[in-house]
């Protein structure tokens, strides 16, 4: 393990040394299923993100694959990674900081214009793209939800938190299989549940419900009430968003019906159209 992570070419870093940039862990800016992420300021003046994973369960496996992932990425729509901790028991991981953090906590404050949400469905887009097309290896991030997209200072969004992705030769791609059922209810592909081939389409299952959430302020893991035929009936965001469809007579209509209410009308019409039109496309 020791070799493998000089390898990688982050800078080691003591625990110490994040113990004193986080004033003793003191900063706390979210948690995540792995760990606690808290702020902190290395030496030299840089602001980071330091994670700390959890020391039972599967810290070690989250974090051998968010070290081995990050290390073959460069992107600017992906999280940089800037050195690591494998001190003891101890395991931590330093990113950039993000300053306007979780694209998750974003919308449920309502606080996104629709110029901001569009070139954050457009820099995911990017992002994902370039980890399924360009790079060496084939990777599947296997968790993208809101939570996992990162906002810099000019809301810029930049994927992170790859402990659940799998990264594999892309020549040996036949042999594709997966020992457990990964990501977030509510985000995760149907291929999960019913056992069918895992493939780059998982992640963009997963985008379109992004896309849909950022189109119309609501969450896929609440039930929609929806009044149906005069009767109250409770759907999920995807089949909501189908039926306004269905029961609209012209495209604007339709778009007007499921739109975020906040935006009000300040948003274009078209582009939204295309967006909803690629989200279902998903
Ligand atoms: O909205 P949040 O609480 O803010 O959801 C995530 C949480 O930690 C768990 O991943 C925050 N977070 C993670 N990485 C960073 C980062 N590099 N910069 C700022 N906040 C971060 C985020």
């Amino acid at each position: 393990e020791g070799y493998f992570l000089a390898a990688t070419g982050f800078k080691r870093m003591t625990f110490y040394e994040l113990k004193v940039a986080t004033k003793n862990f003191s900063q706390e800016i979210g948690r995540g299923g792995a760990g606690i992420v808290y702020k902190g300021m290395l030496t030299d003046g840089r602001v980071v993100a330091v994670k700390r994973l959890n020391e039972a369960n599967q810290g070690e496996a989250e974090f051998l694959a968010e070290v081995n992932t990050i290390g073959k990425l460069n992107h600017m729509h992906l999280i940089d990674m800037l050195g690591f901790c494998a001190e003891k028991k101890h395991r931590l991981l330093v990113y950039e900081y993000m300053e306007h953090g979780s694209l998750a906590e974003k919308l449920e404050s309502h606080q996104l214009d629709w110029q901001k949400r569009y070139d954050i469905a457009l820099g995911s887009a990017k992002g994902l793209a370039y980890l399924h097309d360009e790079c060496l290896e084939w990777i599947l991030h296997c968790d993208v939800k809101p939570q996992n997209i990162l906002l810099d200072s000019g809301y810029q969004p930049k994927v992170s938190d790859f402990g659940l992705s799998e990264l594999r030769d892309r020549g040996k791609l036949s042999s594709y299989s997966f020992s457990k059922i990964r990501g977030t209810r509510g985000y995760m592909a149907p291929e999960w549940v019913f056992n069918r081939p895992i493939t780059s389409k998982v992640d963009v299952y997963s985008y379109g419900i992004v896309t849909l959430e950022l189109v119309t302020g609501k969450s896929p893991r609440k039930g929609i009430q929806s009044l149906e035929g005069g009767q109250v009936e409770e759907m999920d965001l995807v089949t909501w968003v189908k039926e306004k469809r269905k029961g609209s007579e012209t495209k604007e209509t339709w778009i007007e019906g499921i739109v975020d209410p906040t935006l009000e009308d300040k948003y274009d019409k078209k582009k939204m159209g295309i967006l909803v039109e690629v989200a279902l496309e998903c």
